[in-house]
C-alpha cells in the first residue's frame, strides 16, 4: 500500500440518490480536482478557502467545455481534514452515471483508486485516530441497536483510546523511575514497594474494569444471540411471534411445524435479541426434522441465551429433560408456556430438574385470547444483559481484539504484583511493565503489528 499518493473514491452508496460524494485524499488532491472543477465566482478551485462548499461546475477531464454536473465542492487543508492530508470532497447529483464520471474522470487525473478502508487508514497512520477508535466507525455503520450505536459514537471521539493511554502513562511512569534509580543510585531512590502496589492495584481495578464491560460492548454491538428451544408443539413459534408482536412464524398444532431456523431482531429496552426460532427437539422422526434438530443443537452452542419452552398443562417427556441436560451450563430463561390452561407443572418442579439456580417465567401465546408474561419476560432478559441500566458516559471495549490485548497487560501487571510481592529483582518487575504497556499500546494501535492493522481495515468498505 502506498502512502502518499492520491487516492479517491466514491464514498457514498451506489444507486440513485439526493448526492453522491466523491472523496479525493492526498498532496495532490487540489492540483486534480482543479483540472475536472471549476467554481463559480473568480477563484480557482485550489484558491478557494479551507473547509468552505462552494457551488461549482463539473467538467469531463478532457474536453473542458463539456458540463457533466454542478455540484457543491469543499477544499479541507491538512492538517485539518478525516485523513489529515489535503481533502477534496465533491458532492453531486445522486445517480449511476454522475458519480462514476467524476471518479473515473479523476483517476485519468492521476488519482488512484482508494482501498477499502484507506481513508481510515490514513487518518490512523497520520494520528487522526487511534486503532479504537477506527473500530468504533465500523461498528458505528455495522451497528444494529441503539446502545450500539451510542456506544460506537463515545468510543469514535477517543473516550476509550483516553482511558488506555491515561493506564498506559501510569504504567510508564513507574517503569520510568524504577529505571532511574537502577541507572542513578545515587541521585534516585528505588521508589517504595508499597507506593509502587498502589499504583499497580489502580491500574489493575481500572483493567478489569474495562474487561468486565466487554460482554456488555458486544452485545451492545451485535445484540443477545437468543434461541428458542423445546420439544416439539410447546408454543416456540408462538413465542417468537409474540416477542415480534407479528405473525413471522408458521404456528398450527401440528407437532414438528417448524423445520428450519427462523432468525429476527427484536429490540427490547435498548438492547437487541437476535432471536432463533427452532425445531422441536424429540426422538426420531423423518430426515428433514432430525436436520432441524441438529440445528436447533448447534444453536444453542453458539448463543447467550437459551429460552426453553415448557407446555406447562403437561407433564414434562423425557425430551423435555433430555434438554433440559443440554441446557446445563448455558444461560437459560425457562418459559412455562400455555399457563391460560391448566397447569400440570409448576415453577418449583422445573427449577428442581436444573442443577443451578434458573429463572422460570409464565407466559400464555394462545392463537386466540389474552398473551401474557411477555413483558415480564423482555424486563428480565434487559435486566440480566444490561443490569438495569448503561451509564450513558461509560465506554465499553467491545471487540476481540481490544480484549485480548487488554488481558495481556492484565497478566503483566499481575506478575509485576507477584514480582513486587515476592521481593524479585528490580528488573524483572521492569520486564512486566514494559510487556503491559506495549499490550496497552496494542489496544490504540501505537505498538501493534502490522498483520492486526491490515485486520482491522479489511472490515471497511471503500470510499471510507
Ligand atoms: N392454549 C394455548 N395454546 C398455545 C399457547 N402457545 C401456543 N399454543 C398453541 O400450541 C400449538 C403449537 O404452537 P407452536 O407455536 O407452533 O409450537 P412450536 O413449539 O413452535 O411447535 P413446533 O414448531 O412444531 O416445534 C398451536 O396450536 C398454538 O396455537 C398458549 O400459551 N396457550
Ligand atoms: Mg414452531
Amino acid at each position: 500500500m502506498k502512502l502518499n499518493d492520491t487516492i479517491a473514491a466514491i464514498a457514498t452508496p451506489r444507486g440513485a440518490g439526493g448526492i453522491a460524494i466523491i472523496r479525493l485524499s492526498g498532496t495532490d488532491a487540489e492540483k486534480i480536482a482543479n483540472v475536472m472543477v471549476k467554481p463559480y465566482g473568480r477563484k480557482k478551485l485550489v484558491e478557494l478557502e479551507s473547509h468552505k462548499l462552494t457551488l461549482s461546475r463539473v467538467f469531463a477531464y478532457d474536453k473542458s467545455d463539456y458540463m457533466i454536473d454542478e455540484a457543491l465542492v469543499a477544499v479541507m487543508r491538512a492538517p485539518k481534514s478525516y485523513t489529515g492530508e489535503d481533502v477534496v470532497e465533491i458532492n453531486c447529483h445522486g445517480g449511476y452515471l454522475v458519480a462514476d464520471k467524476i471518479l473515473n474522470g479523476l483517476l485519468q487525473c492521476g488519482a488512484r483508486l482508494a482501498e477499502a478502508g484507506e481513508f481510515t487508514r490514513r487518518a490512523f497512520i497520520n494520528g487522526k485516530t487511534d486503532l479504537s477508535g477506527a473500530e468504533a466507525v465500523i461498528d458505528l455503520m455495522e451497528s444494529a441497536t441503539e446502545e450500539g450505536l451510542h456506544n460506537a459514537a463515545v468510543s469514535l471521539t477517543g473516550v476509550l483510546a483516553d482511558k488506555i493511554k491515561a493506564l498506559r502513562e501510569k504504567t510508564l511512569n513507574i517503569a520510568a523511575n524504577i529505571s532511574a534509580a537502577a541507572d542513578y543510585p545515587d541521585e534516585v531512590d528505588m521508589p517504595e514497594s508499597d507506593e509502587l502496589l498502589s499504583v499497580i492495584d489502580a491500574v489493575q481495578t481500572q483493567i478489569d474494569e474495562l474487561l468486565n464491560g466487554f460482554n456488555k460492548g458486544r452485545i451492545m454491538r451485535d445484540g443477545v444471540r437468543t434461541v428458542i428451544v423445546g420439544r416439539p408443539n410447546v408454543g416456540k413459534s408462538s413465542l417468537l411471534n409474540a416477542l415480534l408482536r407479528a405473525e413471522r412464524a408458521i404456528v398450527t398444532d401440528i407437532p414438528g411445524t417448524t423445520r428450519d431456523t427462523i432468525e429476527e431482531l427484536v429490540s427490547i429496552g435498548g438492547i437487541a435479541l437476535r432471536l432463533t426460532d427452532t425445531a422441536g427437539i424429540r426422538e426420531g422422526k423423518d430426515e428433514a426434522e432430525k436436520i432441524g434438530i441438529e440445528k436447533s443443537k448447534e444453536n444453542i452452542e453458539v448463543s447467550d441465551l437459551c429460552l426453553f419452552v415448557l407446555d406447562s398443562s403437561e407433564e414434562m417427556t423425557n425430551d423435555d429433560y433430555d434438554i433440559a441436560k443440554a441446557l446445563n451450563g448455558k444461560k437459560t430463561i425457562v418459559v412455562l408456556n400455555k399457563c391460560d390452561k391448566k397447569p400440570v407443572i409448576s415453577k418449583e418442579k422445573v427449577k428442581e430438574i436444573f442443577t443451578t439456580d434458573v429463572t422460570v417465567v409464565e407466559t400464555a401465546t394462545p392463537k386466540k385470547g389474552e398473551t401474557s408474561g411477555i413483558e415480564n419476560l423482555e424486563e428480565i432478559i434487559s435486566d440480566m444483559f444490561i443490569g438495569g441500566e448503561i451509564k450513558p458516559d461509560e465506554v465499553y471495549i467491545s471487540n476481540e481484539r481490544q480484549r485480548d490485548a487488554l488481558i495481556k497487560a492484565r497478566d503483566a501487571i499481575t506478575h509485576s504484583r507477584e514480582c513486587i510481592q515476592s521481593g524479585l529483582p528490580y528488573d524483572l518487575l521492569f520486564i512486566d511493565l514494559e510487556d503491559a504497556v506495549s499490550a496497552f499500546g496494542e489496544v490504540t494501535g501505537e505498538t501493534v503489528q502490522e498483520e492486526i492493522v491490515n485486520n482491522v481495515f479489511e472490515r471497511f468498505c471503500v470510499g471510507k
